[in-house]
């Protein structure tokens, strides 16, 4: 039987930038604390370590303070990595940071020919991997990402992330082959109809940014009808707190990229 996606052995972190609390955001919920920011992102990374993965962390960069949201500059998978083109201006020379160290891990490493993809923006599910429109994620970059998939084998498609939602993994996450954690809104689109669909409480929609990591489903510690929900339905889930992440829009799956080495 094939390995389920969300078994990981392996992950890169990057040290939150003191700059962080210049981080992007859509509506403005007071800056997140440096030092905030630096104790939820020490305790995702023990988190990780503790679900069995090797954690491998970056050092900061300070002339980008969203760079701790790893998981937007490039894609990773056990058949190879792609280095994209985050389509927030400010973001996009994250991701020619990272080639370095992609190269050095992954044979193969490919690069987004054109538009613009942010890792937020795409879902790897069991057999299909989603890739979400947003306004960080334009046609050209989902056709091109589509293009990259093939080439490692992989099969794509492109689905629209909801308006106003930064990106499509703010309103999903995979809980495990057959199961997605959405949001009544992503929900209604009709693109999980094959999956059982666990919904979050409505008032708790960020609960939906996730993460399934080997046995364990890490989840925002500020969401206590989701943990019920979850742990209702037989999931082994850890709370985390994200409430200075959330202040510039990010959550559990953004600060990293994980897979099996
Ligand atoms: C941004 O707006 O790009 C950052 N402040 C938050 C990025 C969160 N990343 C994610 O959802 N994948």
């Amino acid at each position: 039987m094939a390995v389920p996606v969300y078994h990981f052995n392996s992950a890169l972190v990057r040290r939150p930038a003191t700059t962080v609390s210049a981080g992007l955001r859509a509506h403005d919920r007071g800056d997140p604390s440096y030092l905030g920011i630096c104790d939820e992102h020490d305790a995702y990374v023990m988190a990780l370590q503790a679900a069995g993965l090797q954690v491998h962390v970056l050092p900061a960069l300070e002339e980008f303070p969203d760079s701790v949201f790893m998981e937007d500059p490039a894609l990773v998978f056990h058949e190879g990595a792609v280095v994209l083109r985050p389509g927030a201006a400010t973001r996009r020379g994250e991701a020619e940071a990272l080639v370095p160290t992609l190269e050095s891990r992954f044979e193969r490493v490919l690069r987004l020919p054109g538009g613009n993809v942010d890792g937020g923006d795409v879902l790897v599910l069991p057999r299909l991997v989603l890739i979400g429109l947003s306004a960080r994620t334009d046609r050209e970059g989902a056709g091109a990402l589509l293009g990259c998939l093939a080439q490692l084998g992989l099969r794509g498609a492109v689905v629209q992330t909801p308006a106003d939602v930064l990106h499509l993994k703010s309103d999903c996450a995979l809980l495990d082959e057959e199961t997605i954690l959405t949001t009544a809104r992503l929900s209604r689109s009709g693109i999980f109809a094959a999956f059982r669909e666990l919904i979050v409480p409505q008032g708790e929609e960020a609960a939906a940014n996730a993460l399934r990591v080997n046995e364990q489903v890490l989840l925002g510690r500020e969401y206590p009808r989701t943990l019920e929900l979850l742990l209702g339905a037989g999931f082994r889930a850890v709370p985390l707190s994200t409430s200075e992440v959330a202040k510039v829009d990010a959550g559990l799956s953004c600060m990293s990229l994980r897979w099996r080495a």
